[in-house]
C-alpha cells in the first residue's frame, strides 16, 4: 500500500459556508453560539467550568496540538501557550535547553524548521482554540479547558507529499514526548499503518500520554476501512467520531463500535481562526478537540490522574445516546460535566475520613476529503488546494 495515498483525513470540512463571526464579540455571546459547550447534546462545558475552569490556566497541564500550526498573536490563544522557559529566557539562535531544537519557546514547525509559529490554514488555530482558548475580559471565546497551555506543533504541508506529512506527524509526536506533553491532538490521519508512527505513539503510551485521535471523516465503517492513528491497538488512544446537534453521527463521519470509542460535537464549531477571528468547521476534528479539551479540565482538575484513569472516566461518564448505539463502541458522547465530577466525587471520597475506615490512601476530518469551509475567502481558497492535493496526509 503506497504511502502516497495516505488520505488527507484530516477533517476538514465544512458541509456548508458559515461567516466568520464578526467584529468584537462579547464572550457570552460568543459562547451562546457554541454549541457544543452546552448541556443540549454538547458537552455540558458551562457545568463544568463551575467546578474547575479556572484551574486550567496554571494547572500545568500541556496538550500537543499536531496540526496546521496555529496563530500564536490570536488574542484568544496568545495566553494558552506551552512555553519552554530555558528557550524563553535563553538567547536567540541558541538550542538553551539542549533539545535539538533551536528557540522552541512555543512549539515546533516541522514545515518551515523553525519555533515562529504560524498558521496559513486555519486549522490548527481552530483546534487549538476549541481545546484551550481564553476570552478576554470583555470579549472573545473560550475553549474546553480556558488557558491549558497548548504546545503547537505543525506537521502539515498542503504542497507536501502524504509521506512527507506522515514523517513530520511521527517527529512531532517524538517532541511531545520528549518535551513534557500530557495530553496529544491529532485531528487527522489516513488509511495506511505506519511502522514508525505507531513507535512513536507506544512511546507515548510508555510515558503515560494520553492521545486523542480522529475517526476521519471518511463517511466510513473504521472496524473495516481502518483509519490511522486512530486504529492503533495501544492502550493509550481514544477515537473520536463526530455528532450534530441532535446527537447524530454526522454521513461524513466514521464510525464503529470496536474501533471508534466514544462521539463528541462536530459540526458548524465556531473557534478562533488566524488573523484574531472566528469561524466554524465541521468535522471529526472538532470532535476530537472537544475530548482533548475534557482530559485537560479532568487533569487540570487532579493532576496524577492515569492515562487508564482518563480513558475509563470519560467513556464511562460519558451520555448515552440510542441513536450512537452501533457507531461507537460506548453508544455515547462524551460529557464533560460529568467526567469532571467523576474525578472530583472521587477526590471528595479522599478527603471525607469513613467514621470506622482509614482514609483512602492519598495517592491519588470531512464528509469527504474536503477542507472545512469556514467563510474565509482565504481559508476558502485554501480548501481548493487540498480538494486538488487528494493523498496529502490530512
Ligand atoms: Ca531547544
Amino acid at each position: 500500500m503506497s504511502l502516497a495515498s495516505r488520505g488527507y483525513a484530516l477533517n476538514i470540512l465544512s458541509l456548508g459556508a458559515f461567516a466568520l463571526v464578526s467584529g468584537v464579540c462579547f464572550a457570552q455571546e460568543v459562547q451562546n453560539q457554541s454549541w457544543g459547550h452546552q448541556a443540549k447534546f454538547g458537552i455540558d462545558a458551562v457545568k463544568a467550568w463551575s467546578i474547575v475552569k479556572n484551574k486550567c490556566q496554571d494547572s500545568g497541564v500541556v496538550v500537543a496540538v499536531i496540526d496546521t500550526g496555529i496563530d500564536m498573536n490570536h488574542p484568544d490563544l496568545k495566553n494558552s501557550l506551552w512555553v519552554n522557559q530555558k528557550e524563553l529566557n535563553g538567547r536567540a539562535g541558541i538550542d538553551d535547553d539542549g533539545n535539538g531544537f533551536i528557540d522552541d519557546t512555543n512549539g515546533w514547525d516541522f514545515v518551515t524548521h523553525t519555533g515562529k509559529l504560524v498558521d496559513t490554514h486555519g486549522h490548527g488555530s481552530h483546534i487549538a482554540g476549541i481545546i484551550g482558548a481564553k476570552a478576554g475580559s470583555s470579549a472573545g471565546y473560550n475553549g474546553v479547558c480556558p488557558g491549558v497551555k497548548i504546545m503547537s506543533l505543525r506537521y502539515y504541508n498542503e504542497k507536501a507529499s502524504g509521506l512527507e506529512n506522515l514523517k513530520n506527524t511521527v517527529r512531532a509526536i517524538e517532541f511531545a514526548v520528549k518535551n513534557g506533553a500530557n495530553i496529544i491532538n491529532y485531528s487527522g490521519g489516513g488509511a495506511e499503518f505506519s511502522s514508525a508512527e505507531m513507535m512513536a505513539l507506544k512511546t507515548a503510551e510508555e510515558k503515560g500520554i494520553l492521545v486523542v485521535a480522529a475517526a476521519g471523516n471518511e463517511r466510513s465503517n473504521a472496524d473495516v476501512n481502518l483509519y490511522f492513528p486512530a486504529a492503533y491497538d495501544l492502550n493509550n488512544m481514544l477515537s473520536v467520531t463526530a455528532i450534530n446537534q441532535v446527537g447524530q453521527v454526522l454521513p461524513s463521519s466514521n464510525w464503529g463500535v470496536r474501533k471508534v470509542q466514544i462521539a463528541a460535537p462536530g459540526n458548524s464549531i465556531l473557534s478562533t481562526l488566524p488573523g484574531g477571528s472566528y469561524g466554524y468547521m465541521t468535522g471529526t476534528s472538532q470532535a476530537t478537540a472537544f475530548v482533548s479539551g475534557i482530559a485537560a479540565l479532568m487533569l487540570s482538575s487532579k493532576r496524577g490522574l492515569s492515562v487508564a484513569d482518563l480513558k475509563s472516566k470519560i467513556t464511562a461518564s460519558a451520555t448515552k445516546y440510542s441513536q450512537l448505539i452501533g457507531k461507537t463502541q460506548f453508544g455515547a458522547a462524551a460529557n464533560a460535566y460529568a467526567a469532571v465530577e467523576s474525578v472530583t466525587n472521587a477526590q471528595k471520597q479522599i478527603v471525607l475520613p469513613a467514621p470506622s475506615v482509614q482514609p483512602a490512601s492519598r495517592s491519588f476530518a470531512a464528509a469527504s476529503k474536503n477542507p472545512a469551509s469556514v467563510g474565509s475567502k482565504k481559508l476558502l481558497k485554501n480548501k481548493k488546494k487540498h480538494n486538488a492535493k487528494k493523498g496529502a496526509r490530512n
